[in-house]
């Protein structure tokens, strides 16, 4: 699959607020739909860090592919979950285990644009 490494700018961004509606209350929504966010991949073989910026608060996880890793989604809805992330096809895909239900996320590359598609709880929410 294409490499997802470098530094994204986010162009559009639907359902954010639907998405974050099935983890968060709605004061820290109404901050989250604002920003413009930032993302930062890097990749060195199956381990990757990506960082999610904005002027308000950042987010970095850091993982290997096919390995299940302890998130803490601190700044975000503070939850502790068993995360994995595995290509599927062209798709770098996450699972996400813990209290909320279909919760996981995938990033992939179109042209030259960085899709991310996350989804919980019957939400979906797609940023480019
Ligand atoms: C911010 C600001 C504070 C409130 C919320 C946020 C949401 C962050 C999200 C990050 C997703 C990151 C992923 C990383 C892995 O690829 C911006 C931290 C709700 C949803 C999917």
């Amino acid at each position: 699959p294409a490499s997802l490494c470098g530094t994204w700018d986010m162009i559009s961004n639907v359902n954010f607020d639907g998405y974050m509606s099935a983890l968060i209350s709605v004061y820290l929504r109404k901050i989250a739909l604002r920003l413009k966010l930032r993302k930062v991949i890097e990749q060195q073989g199956d381990q990757y860090i990506i960082k999610t910026l904005s002027t308000f608060r950042n987010y970095a996880i850091s993982f290997k592919t096919g390995q299940v890793f302890e998130e803490f989604t601190k700044g975000l809805d503070n939850r502790h979950i068993k995360s994995t992330v595995t290509w599927q096809g062209n798709k770098l895909t996450c699972e996400q285990v813990g209290e909320k239900k279909n919760r996981g996320w995938a990033h992939w590359v179109e042209g030259d644009k960085l899709h991310l598609e996350l989804h919980c709880d019957g939400e979906v929410c797609k940023q480019v």
